[in-house]
């Protein structure tokens, strides 16, 4: 039986946890060598809001909604009175502006990696323009990630390409207003294979350092080599204090952007706890955003956004149960049995009836999972968005 100290404990915390759903989880979006188109995806930036309001509604976490530039705001600027006004219409705020300099055509050697001036200047204006459309959507954070690189050793020069991005990302950061952030994210391989400009949290945060103060690094946790430890990655930014945010997912072998925990659920408790245990020892919850960075190809969009948040409060609930004084000072003695037992016991309770208390006690629906599958919004997404998803393509090639 949960005591009255834990209920106070995992109440504290899930008031506190906010996450921030991606437009593109809602839209058919797939693997590179197909898609399975579902009927009910969103087919356009209202139907993204009219989901990410229903996941909202449904786990009370999720108050904002990553945008991606070129998908949710084609026309740039123009757009922004249409956005803000979906955004007041369905209750959910911008969030993080994510630039997309991967798809042009004229990327394919690079963008602010590219040799050619040209396309470097045309990745940089896009970026800008982005930190202008943050700007007037009231969003804090701008979040590039670069598909940079090479594939095949002796094409590329590593060393110039860094120069560029240095010299790029200083330009981006000279016009961010007070109070913006720019989120140097990294990434191993895919789609370079050889090199990647940005290949993991060190050069991120090299580079983060060299454009100025309100540049940091955004870990996704999908973005890692095989048996990488992420929260000492984590552990190190926090110390540094240079991690801006978080794109969670969970990874098998490469970036799976599997639902969150799925694989791997300890791992996601591992990094809560470092956030947490900060947090205890300053007395100051580290800025840090939670976003989700996840595409279903196989699961109903909305579906797996709310086992996704849910996931996410589970193992937030289990970590902040953590006795950190108690492990604190069974580290100091190295009784290395007791502090991991100490640890790995929160892990392992069953937190679910306090959050079900917590949720009952905020009005929300207690399993959201069933009151998604109650409501009717899926029939009716299905009804009203399966014409228009007809015509969605298909095929890799
Ligand atoms: C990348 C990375 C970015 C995401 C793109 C579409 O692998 O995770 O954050 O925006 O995919
Ligand atoms: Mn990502
Ligand atoms: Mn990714």
């Amino acid at each position: 039986m949960a005591n009255k100290a834990s209920a106070e404990t995992v109440f504290e915390a899930l008031d506190k946890l906010k996450i921030e759903i991606p437009s593109w989880g809602f839209a058919n979006t797939g693997t590179r060598f197909g898609k399975f188109i579902q009927p009910a995806a969103a087919t356009c930036i209202e139907d993204k809001f009219s989901d990410a309001a229903e996941v909202h509604r449904l786990t009370g976490a999720c108050p904002t909604m990553a945008l991606h530039v070129q998908w949710d705001l084609p026309n740039g600027i123009p757009d922004v009175g249409k956005v803000q006004k979906l955004s007041q219409k369905y209750g959910i705020r911008c969030g993080s502006i994510n630039p997309n300099v991967f798809e042009d055509q004229e990327y394919k050697y690079g963008s602010l990696g590219n040799p050619d001036p040209a396309i470097r200047r045309k990745a940089l204006d896009h970026i800008l323009k982005c930190v202008a459309i943050a700007d007037a959507l009231g969003s804090r954070d701008i979040c590039p990630w670069f598909a940079d690189g090479s594939n095949y050793p002796g094409t590329q020069s590593i060393r110039k390409r860094i120069g560029w991005f240095e010299a790029g990302l200083k330009e981006v950061h000279t016009a961010l207003r007070p109070g913006q952030r720019l989120l140097v994210e990294y990434k191993p391989f895919e789609p370079a294979f050889y090199h990647t400009d940005i290949a993991d949290w060190g050069m991120a945060l090299l580079l983060a350092r060299t454009a100025g103060p309100q540049a940091l690094v955004l870990v996704d946790t999908g973005h890692h080599y095989q048996s990488q430890n992420i929260e000492q990655i984590v552990s190190w930014l926090l110390h540094q204090e240079m991690l801006g945010g978080f794109h969670f997912n969970d990874r098998r072998y490469a970036d799976d952007d599997l639902t969150l925990g799925s694989i791997d659920p300890y791992q996601v408790f591992r990094i809560f706890h470092e956030l947490l245990v900060k947090e205890w020892e300053t007395g100051i919850a580290p800025d840090v955003a939670f976003m989700i960075d996840q595409s279903h190809n196989l699961k109903g969009k909305i579906e797996a956004m709310v086992q996704t948040v849910c996931a996410a409060q589970e193992l937030y609930a289990k970590a902040a149960l953590v006795d950190r004084h108690r492990l604190a000072q069974l580290q100091e003695t190295c009784s290395l049995v007791d502090a991991e037992e100490c640890f790995r016991g929160a892990f392992w309770q069953d937190v679910r009836p306090l959050v079900r208390e917590w949720r009952r006690a905020r009005h929300l629906p207690e399993d959201p999972l069933q009151a998604l599958l109650e409501s009717g919004y899926m029939e009716r997404a299905t009804r009203e968005r399966r014409d228009r998803n007809v015509g969605a393509v298909a095929s890799y090639a």
